[in-house]
């Protein structure tokens, strides 16, 4: 919780400005500075209307703040857990996103969760585009002490992925963690190498990657749904991680993702650090933006 309200604060600390302490008194509350925040936290223009309409129509009795708190989760859905499948022999997942949203971070975060739950996690590195981007996941894998299959520069990321798997089979790893290069959803061939990806590592494990994942960078605001639709097209997606949350005063874009996408929010990156990676949380998420303390 105190990570949560920590990783928050920016939006929170906005919020504060127009719920007082005496949160909950109609009089207190100025409806323009709400819609205002709202709307500069990035939390869709249509919600922002919904809100407005409500608490401005709600009977004085009813606490404007806790009428903001359900429409807000109610807009983000029920919770979705992530367990590692353990019958895939083994379970493959692809990363991908845009450059810098923090897929490199994740990989390892995840392969940390999966060694702490008794797994044997393999990373592979296939960002083959940058001379230190497959290098960057090999030092992770040794911080987490899991298996590693990379490719060096300019080598084929769809063979590289491939060789992970087989590696994997061979070895008994499980799950398989795919690290991709950052690509820009604007970029046609680059997009296209991420089918390509995929049909590779079918091909050496039939249903393999059993799930992609689009790592998105929270302080891009409404900007990342632009980018996750994109992705979406190409690949289809089964998951979202929102990488640092911490520092981001554009949160409120994650109420976008259910109505324009539909693909359920897993984890969340609140820091730099390996341990740094949470399920995501609607109620903590939402309680965290109202949270009167820690990390200021
Ligand atoms: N504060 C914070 N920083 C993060 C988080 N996740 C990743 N980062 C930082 O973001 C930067 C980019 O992270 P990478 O994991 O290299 O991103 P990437 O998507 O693999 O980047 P490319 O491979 O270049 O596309 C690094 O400095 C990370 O430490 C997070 O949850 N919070
Ligand atoms: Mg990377």
């Amino acid at each position: 919780m105190v990570a949560w309200a920590s990783a928050l604060s920016k939006t929170r600390n906005m919020l504060k400005q127009v719920f007082s302490p005496s949160v909950g008194d109609v009089d207190e509350l100025n409806i323009e500075d709400l819609e205002e925040i709202l709307l500069r936290s990035d939390v869709p223009v249509r919600l922002v209307m919904e809100i407005v309409d409500q608490l401005a129509s709600a009977p004085r009795k009813v606490s404007r703040k806790e009428l903001l708190r359900d429409l807000l989760l109610s807009e983000l859905g029920e919770a979705h857990s992530f367990f590692w499948p353990t019958n895939k022999n083994p379970f493959v997942l692809l990363l991908l996103g845009v450059n810098g949203s923090g897929k490199t971070t994740t990989a390892a975060k995840l392969a940390k969760l999966a060694s702490g739950q008794g797994l044997k996690p393999m990373l592979c590195g296939s960002d083959t585009f940058r001379a230190a981007g497959s290098s960057q996941l090999k030092l992770w894998s040794e911080k987490v002490g899991c298996n590693f299959v990379g490719g060096e520069m300019g080598a084929d990321a769809a063979g590289v992925a491939y060789n992970a798997v087989e590696e994997a089979i061979a070895n008994g790893c499980d799950p398989v963690i795919v690290d991709s290069a950052g690509r820009m959803h604007t970029k046609t061939p680059l997009m296209d190498e991420l089918p390509k990806m995929c049909r590779s590592m079918d091909k050496r494990h039939a249903g393999a990657p059993h799930e992609v994942w689009m790592v998105l960078d929270a302080s891009l605001g409404q900007n990342a749904i632009i980018q996750a639709k994109q992705f979406h097209q190409v690949v289809p997606l089964s998951g979202i991680v929102i990488t640092k949350l911490d520092g981001s005063s554009k949160a409120g874009f994650l109420f976008s993702v259910r109505s324009e996408l539909n693909v359920p929010i897993l984890f969340t990156g609140l820091g730099e650090g390996e341990d740094d990676l949470v399920p995501f949380d609607p109620i903590e998420f939402v309680d965290a933006l109202f949270g009167e303390s820690g990390g200021e």
